[in-house]
């Protein structure tokens, strides 16, 4: 481990300069955390980061008064190729609260019950897909089907585009562009000053400009839908809101470049980290059999030996194990581990950290998620810890996938209950078979997935 450099109020500085990133650097900064406390400064070429992972300094930030949220480092480099668009906008930016002004409708609940629809069509793409491999015997890609299917489910429910991923061998071009450039923003954190990056970059701004052109595309296929008279039941969708709505309050509309940029982060947002958050609940049943059986219990209670289950939004509402299930693998491995916040004013956080207004502070939240607040055990997978009594009984802020005060996710919802429906069916039709014996390994561009995760597949009779 790298030497304790000095400390900062208290606080440990650790250098690491000479570490060079590995395939999933939110790894190392874990290890920091357990090697010297959960509050320390990270020093990197002379550039210091207060990290933070202990629930009494994260409640302390999520104090909305004294905190917000900053784009730091990382989401600097995001906002090469998402522009001011929702997830990268700036506080003070004005399209930032215009943009969410008018883009809330499309996730109040209301808006939830149009999608299911879109949700359950998407699921069949992958069953039919996942029923071919079961006949076959052959595995499955987990990360890369979920990542289909998503991506699929986005691309229709917000913006009537079909990507038509479940029709090709390879992800999407979309998804390879949009991973380098992910890629990138995180590798560009780790940059020794003195190398020539030209190469990188000239990549990247190709990378960049390829997402930018698929918009056009997306774009594109709406305005002609509109000129030959479809497209009615879309008005009300992400795009139909991005091209159309008028801000309540000044009654003008997004402008061009804002909307590609919010074309780009819906596209982005709206999947990466879901179909994470999905493999890694599948990685986690096939290893914990009493889990698996409970969820079994909760989808037959519901669909006995239907064939293919028409699932209601209300059913997904009453999986309530299954969404348990999704919440534990998120706490392990919250699929968008790290966001930062900021002082508004100078001010001690918890009382004892000296911050400066405006430096960011990360919140790293697999650190938070395994706090002394979860127990003397907190690397097991045990979904009980969401049963709701024991929910109640904790503290909001010990749990933060979604990041936390009024930059918070908007997508939490769609997430939700795409992925419980996803993994209810799944349980319901299959039997999962780690044919690999799989062990965990990260693979992160930013945000964090299982790598070579693969599953083979047997449809399940009345006897299993
Ligand atoms: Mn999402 C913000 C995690 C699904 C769209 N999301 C955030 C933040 C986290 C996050 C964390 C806050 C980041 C920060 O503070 O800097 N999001 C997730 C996770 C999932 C997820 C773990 C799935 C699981 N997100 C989705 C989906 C959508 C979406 C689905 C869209 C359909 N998220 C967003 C947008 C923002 C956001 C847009 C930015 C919101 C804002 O700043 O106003």
């Amino acid at each position: 481990l790298p030497p304790l450099a000095a400390t900062h109020g208290g606080v440990p500085v650790i250098d690491v300069s000479d570490r060079a990133p590995n395939a999933a650097p939110v790894l190392d900064t874990m290890a920091l955390a357990r090697a010297h406390g959960p509050v320390f400064v990270q020093r990197r070429f002379g550039q210091d980061l207060l990290v933070v992972g202990d629930l009494d300094l994260v409640t302390d930030l999520a104090d909305e008064q004294r905190f917000c949220k900053v784009i730091g480092p990382a989401l600097e480099n995001v906002r090469g190729f998402a522009g001011d668009g929702l997830f990268t906008a700036y506080n003070e930016e004005p399209n930032w609260a215009k943009a969410h002004d008018i883009l809330m409708p499309a996730f109040a609940l209301g808006s939830m019950r149009t999608y299911h629809p879109v949700m359950v069509r998407v699921a069949r793409r992958l069953i039919a897909a996942w029923d071919r491999h079961a006949a076959a015997g052959t595995p499955v890609d987990v990360p890369d089907d979920m990542t289909r299917m998503t991506l699929d489910t986005i691309g229709l429910a917000g913006f009537g585009f079909d990507f038509g991923s479940f029709e090709r061998d390879e992800p999407h071009p979309f998804v390879s562009a949009m991973v380098r450039c992910l890629d990138w923003s995180m590798r560009k954190l780790f940059r020794r000053p003195d190398a020539d990056h030209t190469e990188a970059d000239a990549a990247f701004r190709a990378d960049a400009d390829y997402l930018a052109s698929v918009v056009d595309e997306v774009i594109a296929a709406r305005r002609s839908d509109t000129a030959t008279g479809g497209g009615d039941t879309e008005a009300e969708d992400l795009l139909g809101l991005m091209l159309n709505a008028p801000h309540p309050v000044d009654g003008t509309t997004l402008d061009a470049a804002n909307i590609r940029n919010q074309v780009i982060t819906f596209l982005i947002a709206g999947h990466e980290t879901t179909s994470g958050a999905l493999s890694f609940a599948l990685h986690y049943l096939t290893k914990h059999p009493t889990a698996l059986r409970e969820v079994r219990r909760e989808v037959d209670q519901l669909w006995g030996e239907a064939d293919d289950p028409e699932p209601t939004f209300e059913d997904v509402g009453r999986l309530r194990y299954t969404r348990q299930v999704l919440n534990e693998a998120l706490r392990l491995w919250p699929t968008a581990p790290v966001f930062a916040r900021q002082a508004r004013q100078d001010t001690l956080l918890g009382g004892r950290v000296p911050v400066r207004a405006g430096q960011p502070i990360s919140v790293l939240v697999p650190v938070l998620h395994r706090d002394p607040v979860w127990g003397d055990n907190p690397e097991l997978f045990d979904p009980d810890r969401f049963a709701p009594e024991l929910e109640a009984a904790r503290s909001p802020h010990a749990f933060k996938p979604f990041g936390t005060g009024e930059r918070a996710c908007i997508g939490r919802q769609f997430a939700l209950h795409e992925a419980t429906m996803l993994l209810g069916l799944l349980v319901h039709r299959y039997r999962l078979l780690d044919h690999a014996d799989y062990q965990l390994r990260l693979k992160q561009t930013l945000t964090i997935k299982p790598d070579g995760f693969t599953l083979t597949l047997r449809r399940r009779t009345s006897a299993d």
